[in-house]
């Protein structure tokens, strides 16, 4: 099996993130996708539970980690953004505006920045259930964005907000950590991983964080799938 350069396969697919030392923030009881920006007139709630009644797809896809680990064969479940996107979202936009790209953001506050060609590729799915079961904490409960040919830190869990824009929104890293501000394609194939710092320069570190990643996630176990083996 090829994986994209300079990434790993690893067993079962970790629980990953910003917030790894605090649990998943708690589903709400009606969870919303709130739509925004400066593309829409006015702000607006997308019901999850409307989601079901959009032609769902199901995708079977490989997951990877910008930090070089790769999880293989993932089964998910849910809506494509593109439906999404056209049904519920192009019908709010200002007439005659142009989106150029979505924000999507997620309960615990992570954000990721798709251009709109790359939130409408035909694999980007707003997913509420993986391998069969409804999506767990871990992976981002009650639903996620899931761009596989994307790095993983573009695929936001517990996705709350879509903001709408008509310009690329500005990086939230300051200073030094701008240089790990990730790379507006992120594409995995060709290696995209940062928009400044070129890719061979992380690897070494990255081993690192996966090595660390895999023992923590075998301490927690948080690992969702069962192991083949
Ligand atoms: N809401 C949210 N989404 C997120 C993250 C996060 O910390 N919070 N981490 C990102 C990163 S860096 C990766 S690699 C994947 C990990 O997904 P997983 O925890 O399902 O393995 O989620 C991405 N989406
Ligand atoms: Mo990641």
């Amino acid at each position: 099996m090829t994986l994209p350069p300079g990434q790993r396969l690893i067993d079962g697919f970790p629980r990953f993130g910003a917030n790894l030392s605090r649990p998943a923030p708690p589903v709400p009881i009606k969870s919303v996708i709130n739509i925004r920006g400066a593309a829409v007139t006015d702000a607006f709630d997308v019901p999850l539970a409307s989601l079901a009644t959009l032609p769902r797809r199901e995708l079977t896809a490989d997951f990877h980690c910008v930090a070089g680990w790769s999880a293989t064969h993932l089964r998910w479940e849910g809506v494509p953004f593109k439906t999404v996107y056209r049904t519920l979202i192009e019908p709010a936009l200002r007439p005659g505006i142009s989106v150029t790209h979505v924000v999507c953001r997620g309960l615990d506050g992570w954000r990721s920045v798709l251009s709109i060609e790359d939130a409408l590729a035909d694999d980007v799915l707003i997913a509420d259930r993986l391998d069969g079961r409804p999506l767990s904490g871990d992976h981002g409960a009650p639903a996620r964005l899931v761009s596989p040919r994307q790095y993983g830190y573009v695929s936001t869990k517990h996705l709350c907000r879509i903001e709408v824009h008509t310009a690329e929104p500005k990086g939230i890293h300051k200073s030094v950590l701008r240089l790990l501000g990730p790379h507006p394609r992120a594409r995995v194939w060709e290696e995209e991983r940062h928009r400044y710092l070129p890719a061979w320069l992380l690897r070494r570190p990255y081993r690192a964080t996966i090595a660390f990643v895999i023992t923590w996630g075998r301490r927690r176990d948080v690992r969702s799938r069962p192991q083949p083996r």
